[in-house]
């Protein structure tokens, strides 16, 4: 015991403890014990990263123990489960969330305070899953939070990229995409289990046959197959006994497709032929509400949805020997149309592999799935060129006319004579080039169908979906979208959550309604000075990362006004940049003038092959080098870009800003979620009546919120009229100053070709009403800078919005969820007493 002095001979033998037991000294003891046996390193050799890995295996254990148990009780109790079929989870960092969900975050703290190691350093040396591009991920990775918090029986299914979203860095301004090497070093919270491997099917052709029964039945002969290999990451609920699972695919080459290459003496093509084969999961797509149609991609989709149901049968089929009660026991929830193909996936398994007849298969599938839209952005729908799917998939597309017959029969029936009806509600979309839609799909295969804000679903039943609406309107309902408490509070704003635990209790945490009480402590000057000071306290602390990261210096008693997301044009981050311009020509005009100081924080990534996004990058980061470099402007403006924005830096992020940008052109953001984290954080909003902007408005009060903007119906009819950018451009002195300046080059160095495009794209087309909006924003922001000098009356509406966001809890979206669509009921996973385990 000379060389590992923290283990002594009566600790070595109590194993089950080691693995189990949740006091500091135990944990102390096992953390070293998983540092020498697992890293094999001690305390003087390891690297920061190291004590990372030996901290993560000691809570995963505590985890294993509880999740081994909550998934026998699920058996034991055959429950019907919540199967949440995504594309993409983008679940930030995973160790602090372990720690806080099981209750060990503190003892954690200690104990390693007591070795003179930092927790948050520890915790920052995660490289964090980054396996989605924005908020439809991140909406996947709260609801599974939820979802075990709520102690409902779920379990998730989506794909282990070997790649994640690209990590970005800013390069003379541009973008600059790296590959997101997240495995690298290995990955504690992931379980293989090569046990559950299935095999998916790809390309050939179908043969019909006659079976014993002589029945007419359809094979599918594929002409090559890939493996799915599930590997489980366990989702604690918080503070309760319930381990819920994410069980994301990886594909791995069939073994005797690549040997008969092999064998015939092509070891090249062989191996390339494997390689081939496992890039199905090699990467994430990095679109964020664009479809990309490649076949890759389809193959994806394809892969994780098929894995996925063969599992759930596998499971279903170890405790029924029939289908009859599949839809009792089984709910499929959708996001968005990326998983619909399994739609087709389940009527092929039920027809042609269990033989079920077509009519109850098909009655099967419309009780289990149910859709949700995430977007209203045309270039967002999926639809697949049927020639490429008919190669990929020649029995679903099969499977897809069938239903599609079947379903326009219905159609002409209610609807005799309605051809142009018939057509938009197609599967197929007729033309030059067919196409399946993959909405339409989802529809007719769903029994609920929701969007993810009142404005959304609304603009879904009149829009987008109009015509399913008019065949199904009891299909069709609203779930706002909700973000978890913990990470987006507890864990990334802790100064605030004890405020908020020591004034009001813990109750917040489970029922986030209860942040409601601390409006009554509004007036209480030692907790109004406490907000006030933890604000600071987190402004500063994100003005240090800025110097770190940016070598920019910024005071921490400006205004943060922040704009954190994709990048997109009808997000309009160019909006927010005329703003600053705006203000940088106010300021070249009248240097003296008084103007509350701002520092403009942006954050985002934008898809790789988005011109126009990317150029709006590098415009911002333009703008921030002319204004920051000026000190007559600088003094009271400072402009950063924060690279390679991610959950982690949110994180970071949220806490510390006083003003949330949210300023989508109203009716194209579906709900937006970042909002919501600004807002709970003590943020106030300025924003369009856009997404879920308008019920915070509502629930926050219209007193504390920055409100600016054309209506979704005023676009509409605007658009409608005939818009024409270049009126707003002759008639508006500060918006033509700001285009003169940008177009002679004042942002790049005398440039005037670089940033013509986006100068055109606003003059000629100005698709998301940039110009139109303008005045509106500089009058409402003038309202803010007002606000802001009253230092008193803002700290009053941020307390109030934090109050006021007991609503968008994801654990209020979950139970919706339950109710209305999945009616689905928890299941209690009593702790399991350690003295049942085997010795
Ligand atoms: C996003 C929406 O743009 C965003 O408004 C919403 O909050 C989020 O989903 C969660 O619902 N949509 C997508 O990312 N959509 C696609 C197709 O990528």
């Amino acid at each position: 015991y000379q060389k590992h002095p923290h283990r002594t001979s009566e600790a070595a033998v109590q194993i089950e403890d080691d693995r189990t037991g949740m006091n500091v000294e135990t944990l102390r003891r096992a953390f070293l014990d998983n540092l020498y046996y697992i890293q094999g390193k001690d305390l003087q050799l390891a690297t920061p990263y190291d004590l990372y890995m030996a901290l993560s295996y000691t809570v995963r254990d505590r985890l294993l123990q509880r999740w081994l148990h909550t998934q026998e009780v699920y058996l034991q109790q055959d429950v019907r489960s919540v199967c949440y079929l995504s594309a993409e989870y983008l679940l930030g960092r995973q160790l602090g969330n372990a720690l806080i969900n099981v209750g060990l975050y503190e003892q954690a703290r200690a104990f390693l305070k007591e070795m003179n190691l930092d927790l948050r350093d520890l915790m920052e040396q995660e490289i964090e899953p980054g396996l989605g591009n924005g908020g439809l991920g991140r909406l996947a990775a709260c609801f599974m939070d939820s979802l075990a918090s709520l102690e409902i029986p779920a379990i998730g299914y989506g794909i282990r990229y070997e790649f994640g979203i690209f990590a970005q860095s800013i390069r003379d301004g541009w973008q600059v995409e790296q590959p997101d090497r997240w495995l690298r070093y290995g990955n504690p919270w992931e379980i293989p289990r090569p046990e559950y491997l299935v095999e998916v099917k790809f390309g050939g052709h179908t043969e019909g046959y006659i079976d014993p029964a002589g029945q007419y039945r359809v094979s599918w002969v594929n002409d090559r197959s890939v493996l799915g290999t599930p590997y489980d990451y366990p989702v604690p609920g918080y503070r309760n006994d319930t381990v819920n699972t994410l069980r994301l695919w990886s594909a791995r080459a069939t073994e005797d497709f690549n040997f008969q290459v092999f064998d015939s003496g092509d070891f090249a093509r062989a191996v390339a032929d494997k390689t081939y084969s496992e890039n199905i999961t090699k990467v994430l797509y990095p679109n964020d509400n664009t479809y990309q149609g490649r076949e890759l991609r389809l193959e994806q989709q394809y892969f994780f949805v098929s894995c996925s149901l063969q599992d759930i049968i596998r499971r279903y089929l170890s405790y029924h020997s029939d289908f009859e009660s599949f839809a009792d026991k089984v709910t499929l929830q959708i996001n968005d149309t990326h998983p619909s193909i399994g739609i087709a996936e389940l009527m092929r398994l039920l027809v042609d592999e269990y033989l079920v007849g077509w009519d109850k298969a098909w009655q099967i599938t419309r009780r289990v799935f149910a859709y949700t839209n995430h977007t209203l952005l045309s270039e967002a729908l999926e639809r697949w060129p049927v020639a490429l799917f008919g190669n990929l998939l020649p029995r679903h597309l099969e499977i897809i006319y069938e239903i599609n017959r079947r379903f326009l029969d219905e159609v002409r029936e209610r609807f005799p004579e309605d051809e142009g009806r018939i057509a938009r509600l197609s599967l197929i979309q007729e033309g030059s080039q067919k196409q399946v839609r993959m909405a339409n799909l989802a529809c007719v295969g769903s029994h609920a169908i929701n969007g993810v804000a009142q404005l959304h679903t609304e603009l879904l039943k009149k829009d987008v979906l109009a015509d399913f609406y008019a065949l199904w309107p009891e299909k069709f309902t609203n779930v706002t979208n909700g973000v978890t408490p913990r990470r987006f509070l507890l864990l990334s704003n802790p100064k605030l959550a004890l405020l908020l635990s020591e004034r009001i209790g813990q109750d917040w945490l489970k029922d986030l309604d209860q942040i409601g009480r601390i409006e009554s402590l509004v007036a209480d000057p030692a907790f109004r000075s406490a907000w006030q000071q933890i604000k600071d306290d987190n402004k500063r602390d994100l003005a240090e990362y800025i110097l770190q990261f940016n070598q920019i210096e910024v005071d921490p008693d400006s205004l943060f006004d922040i704009q954190v997301k994709r990048f997109h044009e009808y997000k309009r981050q160019l909006l927010l940049a005329f703003f600053i311009v705006t203000l940088y020509n106010r300021l070249k005009r009248q240097p003296d003038l008084e103007i509350v100081p701002r520092t403009f924080i942006f954050g985002g990534k934008s898809a790789p092959g988005y011109a126009m996004a990317k150029l709006i990058i590098k415009f911002i980061n333009s703008v921030a080098r002319v204004v920051n470099s000026d000190p007559q402007v600088s003094r009271h403006l400072k402009v950063v870009f924060l690279a390679n924005y991610n959950v982690s830096l949110a994180q970071r992020i949220y806490p510390a800003c006083d003003l949330s940008e949210q300023i989508s052109t109203a009716g194209k953001e579906a709900s937006g979620t970042s909002n919501m984290k600004f807002a709970l954080n003590g943020a106030l909003t300025i924003g369009t009546l856009d997404g879920a902007n308008i019920e915070i408005r509502e629930k926050v009060g219209p007193d504390n919120f920055f409100l600016f903007g054309l209506t979704a119906q005023q676009v509409y009819d605007l658009k409608a009229r005939g818009y024409n950018p270049r009126d707003y451009y002759d008639s508006n002195a500060e918006l033509r100053e700001v285009v003169d300046r940008i177009s002679a080059g004042g942002f790049s160095g005398g440039d005037t070709n670089l940033f013509r495009p986006l100068l055109d794209s606003l003059l000629y087309r100005d698709d998301y009403l940039v110009f139109a909006d303008y005045q509106a924003y500089i009058d409402c922001q003038e309202q803010v800078s007002q606000a802001f000098r009253d230092r008193e009356r803002w700290l009053t509406m941020s307390i109030l919005n934090s109050a006021r966001m007991g609503y968008f809890s994801s654990d209020r979206s979950i139970r919706e969820y339950s109710r209305n669509i999945w009616q689905s009921e928890p299941v209690p996973v009593e702790p399991e007493s350690p003295a049942i385990r085997p010795a």
